[in-house]
Parts: structure tokens; sequence; C-alpha cells
């Protein structure tokens, strides 16, 4: 049995043809890294609300107007500690606005064939491939600290 205690997230990645918006984190959980937009689903919101009222919040884009698709839904846990995130990641290719710096992202558009993937999470070079060519997928990474996976499951499935 497991003794995790379970916490619903959202992810969030914007893409226009041949290039994809991520934040630069400047501060709190994941800070210094390149992240899709997203944060924690809050009681009495879906996790799609919470995907696009993140996603407004941080980064400035109303998504609300042209739909929002799941992709993917990844499990992270960390050694030594009792929470689970459980991540539902979005897609979406159509928004309203202008991306704009807010207190806790950077956005910046980078091309698909070059992610920074030094300065992303390290789980993020086996799944963003999937992601990138429209495969929805399922994961779960464990990790000693925020550098090194020690597990990891990945797999493509069909639909959610
Ligand atoms: O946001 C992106 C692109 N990746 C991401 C990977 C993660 N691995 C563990 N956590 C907590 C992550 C959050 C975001």
């Amino acid at each position: 049995m497991s003794t995790y205690t379970r916490k619903l997230f959202t992810l969030m990645f914007i893409r226009e043809g041949e290039k994809i918006l991520l934040g630069y984190k400047k501060r709190g959980f994941g800070q210094g890294r390149w992240n899709g937009f997203g944060g924690k689903v809050e009681a009495g919101e879906t996790p799609e609300q919470a995907a696009i009222r993140e996603t407004k919040e941080e980064a400035g884009v109303d998504l609300s107007v042209g739909g929002v698709e799941k992709v993917g839904e990844l499990e992270f846990t960390f050694e030594g500690e009792a929470v689970l995130m459980h991540v539902m990641v979005y897609a979406s290719g159509s928004y309203r606005g202008t991306p704009k710096e807010s207190e806790e992202m950077r956005p910046a558009w980078f091309p698909v064939s070059s992610l920074p993937f030094a300065k992303m999470w390290p789980d993020d070079r086996f799944w963003f491939p999937l992601l990138l060519r429209g495969a929805k997928f399922r994961g779960a990474f464990h990790f000693r600290g925020h550098d090194e996976i020690l597990t990891q499951k990945l797999e493509e499935v069909e639909e959610f």
C-alpha cells in the first residue's frame, strides 16, 4: 500500500508551429528551471480549469477560448518525502494575448529543435519528445533531490 499523500497539479504547454512557450521559474519550487505553466489544482476546480487559470496568472495568456487538450499524466516522488505530485499535462495550440512576465515566471518561445534541457527538470528529456510529436503519455519518476532520477517509467497511451 502506498503511504504517499497524492496532490494534484497541472502543466500547460502552448505550441505555435515549431515554437513552444516555456517559463523561467523565478522563485519557489523549480526555481532557475524552464517549466511549463501550472501549479496546484484548487478545491472546486477541475484540472483543466486550474491549468487555464495558472497559465493566465503566470504568463498572461488566455486559453479559455481555443480549447486545451490533456496529453499526459506524470507522477513525481522525492526520496524521503511523503507527497506524490500527480501532474495533469495539457497542450494548447491557440491562445489570446501576448505572453508577459509575472512575479513567478519569465516566458520565452523556444524552437522545438533547441530546447534548454540543461536548465529543465531531468525527466523532461524523456517525455518531451512524446509531447512534441503529439503522443499521449503516462509516466512516473522518483527523484533523489531535484537532479537525480532514481527510477522511471514512461509509456505512450492511446487516450485519457
Ligand atoms: O515543466 C516542465 C517542462 N517539466 C517539469 C518536470 C518536472 N519533474 C519534476 N517536477 C516536479 C517537474 C515539474 C515540471
